[in-house]
């Protein structure tokens, strides 16, 4: 009997070309697609959505949805803006690594009347071995209840050690983006994407009101505020914080984005990017982890 005929809360649904598991459970609902590992919804009951997803969004083989948290692994971002250890080993020009695009497999469902926790694996195969020469086994742990975790697990199964960068790239909803701001990184040092990568030091709390894309180097518990949620992110093993808004020009450019979803959106992401590289030796495992939950 396969995981899902014995479940209590979990069923698969097709969405054109892809999976997805809907969970419908007493304490919350959720949606997971297959491909990416990448949940696309958190809803507690009676609360809001934690998470925002594109109204185009379009559910397609091989190319990564707009919302939810893609899993970009293993290396972040444009790959030239990563150190020579990761990038060198690196046979793909894809921003944001290949795990967000793969199919993954279901492991693991245990419920009870509390949670469900949920995890799902990628192995390496050939196609993976083409553009990174490492052999891996990967886990999404999801533990879902009135809040969301979500681990990733790098299992380094090859002979050789390997360097990565990840990140959790959450996307979350606001009604007014004027009137959304983010706490917990005041006197935090972060990297400009959008200034030749300067590093600057941030003055209170967050705001968004132009294109914003930093690294920022901290670690810990942020506070997400917006007009009709607040949310608590804590984060475990990330030294690095992405912080994401496309504002007007940006949003033009990207797939399954209308023209004014940056009012509505903003991604904060829990990640190890830029110098902030993990090591894993043979046989070794690494987990990043976020938490969310209701401010
Ligand atoms: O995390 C911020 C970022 O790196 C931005 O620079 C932008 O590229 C965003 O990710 C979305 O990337 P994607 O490949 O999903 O369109």
């Amino acid at each position: 009997m396969n995981l899902l005929s014995s479940s209590a809360f979990c069923k698969s649904v097709k969405y054109d070309e892809l999976n997805i598991i809907e969970i419908s459970h007493p304490k919350f609902t959720a949606k997971i697609c297959l491909q990416g590992a990448q949940i696309l919804s958190f809803k507690p009951n009676k609360q809001a959505d934690f998470l925002w997803l594109s109204d185009t969004v379009e559910y397609k083989k091989g190319r990564s949805l707009r919302g939810g948290i893609p899993i970009c692994w293993p290396w972040f971002g444009v790959v030239d803006k990563n150190i020579g250890a990761v990038k060198n080993n690196i046979h793909s020009q894809a921003a944001h690594g290949f795990a967000r695009t793969m199919l993954w497999k279901l492991h693991e469902i245990k419920e009870s009347v509390h949670d469900v926790k949920i995890s799902l694996c990628l192995e390496s195969n050939p196609e993976t071995l083409k553009d990174w020469p490492f052999t891996f086994k990967l886990f999404a742990h999801f533990s879902l209840s009135s809040h969301m975790n979500l681990s990733l697990e790098t299992i380094n199964t090859g002979s050789h050690a390997m360097c990565l960068t990840q990140a959790l790239h959450t996307y979350f909803p606001t009604s007014d983006i004027s009137k959304t701001s983010i706490h917990g990184f005041n006197k935090t040092h972060y990297i400009d994407a959008l200034e030749c990568w300067q590093e600057k030091q941030q003055t209170g709390k967050v705001t968004f009101d132009q294109e914003v894309d930093r690294i920022y180097q901290s670690d810990g518990e942020f506070l997400l505020d917006s007009p009709d949620q607040c949310l608590k992110l804590q984060t475990e093993n990330s030294q690095s914080t992405v912080v994401w808004n496309p504002w007007i020009k940006k949003s033009l450019t990207l797939s399954q984005f209308s023209a004014d979803d940056y009012r509505s959106m903003f991604c904060v992401e829990s990640a190890n990017a830029l110098d902030d590289v993990v090591k894993i030796d043979p046989n070794e495992s690494q987990f990043l982890s976020m938490t969310l939950s209701a401010g």
